[in-house]
């Protein structure tokens, strides 16, 4: 059996800037520094064989070099405990790239090429095939080619890269190195430590298992990575069943709220609702839901400024849209309009972009064609 810790996507020297006081996001880079030592941490007490970072460790376009040499002494006191890097989208392996200039522990391999290389620690007969993210890399698909030998070792594929099955959160998160899970089941190793997603998930293929992970990161960057966050601690087994335990290091846990705006008419009904949420200590991301009056209307980013010192950071999404009833419409160019749309609607994915497109343009245009002006809605 084989023990090892995976994480991916720390993004040390982010700048936090959905955070808009600059001496708490001073603040949520040292939170962000123990969210990292605490890696090594539960590194140290759960004592697995070896450490996996899929990427995204640190951002490239603004790492200080203060940054580098703190996560160099981390990684050196887990010594000598093999600890394997590849690097991601955000820390691309480019000329002056630290992982590149940096005189890194003995512990600390980082894979150097944008092709797959292999390592083999032959006393627990594993071996690690990693490959890092480099300017070619874009929409290359490394793992359609690569497929690792059917033997008695057990194959750890290592790389940061979007999952395309999922289009919703290829979508969001960017296309990088993109694979599907044929690709991972043409491949045929026995655990994918894969980089890239925000968010902890699996890789689905139809019912079978295909052992490949993303973590997500340890630590919420932006507003809307909230709930609880991991790394994971696999024991791997050839011919057994895989265990995946998720462990929570993370310094602060950023909170979803959503208000119910059906029937509001005043921006001052919204306020009310979001001060009962009021904690300093609380990063809170506020979803504003429902059917509100076609009569209300405020500024999103005067209602942001409005709340924004009665927590420690807040954000607040609109998903709102007017209570226009058919019963109302009896304006045919409106109605006509309307029937079109949900035409169109019929067409889309729930949930993607051109859906969103669609539901923004039945506002804008029942504005205009109702109250004979569009409000000031952000798109
Ligand atoms: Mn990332």
């Amino acid at each position: 059996m084989v023990k090892f810790l995976h994480t991916a996507d720390i993004h040390l020297d982010t700048r936090f800037s959905g955070i808009r006081d600059k001496s708490k996001r001073k603040q949520r880079r040292a939170e962000h520094r123990e969210c990292f030592a605490r890696i090594i941490d539960a590194t140290e007490q759960t004592a697995p064989d070896f450490l996996l970072i899929a990427g995204d460790m640190f951002e490239q376009t603004h790492f200080s070099p203060d940054t580098i040499n703190f996560i160099v002494r981390q990684l050196e006191r887990i010594y000598p405990l093999p600890v394997f890097v590849v690097a991601g989208n955000h820390d691309l392996l480019v000329t002056g790239s630290p992982y590149l200039t940096w005189e890194w522990p003995s512990n600390v391999h980082i894979f150097q090429e944008g092709q797959f290389q292999s390592i083999e620690i032959k006393h627990k007969g594993v071996v690690i095939h990693g490959a890092s993210a480099t300017q070619q890399s874009g929409f290359h698909n490394l793992l359609r080619n690569y497929s690792v030998p059917q033997d008695e070792r057990m194959h750890i594929v290592l790389f940061h890269g979007s999952e395309a099955t999922d289009r919703r959160a290829a979508e969001q998160w960017g296309s990088w190195l993109p694979f599907s899970s044929e690709d991972i089941l043409s491949c045929g190793a026995d655990y994918y430590a894969l980089g890239h997603y925000h968010g902890f998930r699996s890789v689905p293929f139809q019912q079978k298992e295909m052992n490949g992970y993303y973590p997500g990161c340890p630590e919420p960057t932006k507003l809307d990575e909230t709930g609880p966050k991991y790394i994971l601690e696999v024991k791997l087994e050839k011919g057994s069943s895989i265990q995946v335990e998720k462990i929570q290091v993370q310094s602060r846990q950023y909170r979803e709220e959503v208000i119910d705006c059906n029937g509001f008419r005043d921006r001052n009904q919204i306020l009310e609702r979001i001060k009962v949420l009021a904690n300093q200590d609380e990063v809170v991301k506020i979803i504003l839901e429902g059917y509100p009056d076609p009569a209300l209307e405020f500024e999103l980013e005067s209602l942001r400024e409005s709340v924004k010192d009665w927590f420690f950071a807040s954000e607040i999404e609109n998903r709102t849209r007017p209570d226009y009833r058919l019963e109302q419409m009896d304006n045919l160019l409106a109605l006509r309009f309307h029937e079109q749309l949900q035409e169109a609607r019929v067409r889309c994915e729930p949930n993607s972009r051109d859906m969103q497109v669609l539901e923004e343009a039945e506002v804008l245009g029942l504005d205009a064609l109702l109250r004979g002006q569009i409000r000031g809605y952000e798109i």
